[in-house]
């Protein structure tokens, strides 16, 4: 019998992969944040997958966070800023040894919720896969893609055996690494090198085919900043593998543009924020990067 995956922050990612855990007979429960998001679940009647044309519905099993239910694995799937916030409510019932995964974008957060939990074996997670929320506890699955694991702890090298075992039987197509710092850093710098401009232009990924050099010169910083943080793998080839994913992803708006265009907060703070904040303490001159961080705060300040 495999351990229950209890899955915390269940929107679009943490939906997808309770449903796909679900429908291969693996035990799942939802921790929602409060007996009204409860309620909200209960009276949705379940979660909704939609795939293609097919809808189908899981009926979980699900409670608050504050049930007191000893928790041996745990799906972290909300924002990079409520991760830490969300962790602190279930921290205390994680039991010695248990696997945490930490789904988030960007970096800072996954690093700060594994210092708070010494007792768990956290597992850092980057993720190419896509979905979206068609309304309240109904995710569309939108993208194919492939799910990167690693430990936190990179001296720890043995693969979560029974942990993927479960991801195998529910067709989450991922891949297990030794060096997850190098994935997590290489997607930060894809993110910081598309998606902001995305939001100052306006416009669709593609679009910054229009804008070669800034897109360029973006590069150029990002893979000195990588190089002077010790990342080398993710910094080669960066500008290659941004103009692919320009144009592999021509007609899609970035998720900050629509986060923006939604008017949700974004989670710049882990992607620019965290590699100007890097570029400082690794005494790395990225004027480029830091003025657009600059521009990009006043846009979205914008009353
Ligand atoms: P989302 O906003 O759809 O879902 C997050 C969920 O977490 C929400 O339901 C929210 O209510 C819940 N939550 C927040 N704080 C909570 C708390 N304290 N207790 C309980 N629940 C709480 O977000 P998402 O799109 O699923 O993204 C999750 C992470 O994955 C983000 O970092 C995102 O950048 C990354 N990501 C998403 C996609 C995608 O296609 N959606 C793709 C790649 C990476
Ligand atoms: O991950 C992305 C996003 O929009 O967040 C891509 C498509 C790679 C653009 O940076």
């Amino acid at each position: 019998m495999s351990r229950t995956w209890h899955v915390l922050g269940v929107g679009s990612l943490g939906a997808l992969w309770a449903c796909r855990l679900d429908r291969a007979g693996v035990p799942v429960q939802l921790l929602l944040r409060n007996t009204a998001r409860l309620q909200a679940y209960h009276d949705a009647g379940g979660l909704r997958l939609i795939e293609g044309d097919q809808t189908r519905v899981h009926c979980l099993p699900a409670t608050t966070a504050n049930s007191d239910e000893p928790i041996t694995r745990l799906l972290l799937a909300c924002k990079a800023y409520d991760a830490q916030a969300a962790i602190t409510r279930i921290a205390d019932r994680l039991a010695p040894g248990a696997e945490v995964i930490l789904l988030q974008n960007g970096m800072g957060s996954q690093q700060a919720v594994a210092r708070m939990l010494p007792q768990a074996r956290c597992l850092y997670a980057s993720t190419t896969e896509g979905a979206y929320r068609a309304s309240d506890f109904q995710t569309v699955f939108a993208g194919q893609g492939l799910t990167w694991l690693g430990d936190a702890d990179p001296g720890r090298a043995e693969a979560p055996v029974a942990l993927l075992a479960d991801l195998v039987q529910a067709g989450i197509a991922h891949q297990w690494t030794d060096d997850i710092e190098s994935r997590l850093w290489r997607k930060l710098a894809l993110n910081c090198a598309i998606n902001p401009l995305t939001v100052l232009h306006g416009c669709r990924n593609g679009a910054l085919a229009d804008h070669p050099d800034e897109v360029a010169a973006l590069c150029a910083e990002l893979a000195k900043l990588l190089r002077a943080c010790g990342q080398t793998a993710a910094a080669d080839g960066l500008h290659e593998e941004v103009q692919r994913v320009i144009q592999a992803t021509a007609a899609n708006y970035s998720s900050m543009y629509q986060d923006v265009d939604q008017g949700r907060r974004t989670e710049v703070d882990y992607l620019l924020g965290y590699a100007c904040t890097a570029a400082l303490d690794h005494q790395c001159e990225v004027p480029g990067l830091q003025r657009l961080q600059a521009r990009l705060t006043k846009a979205l300040h914008k009353p």
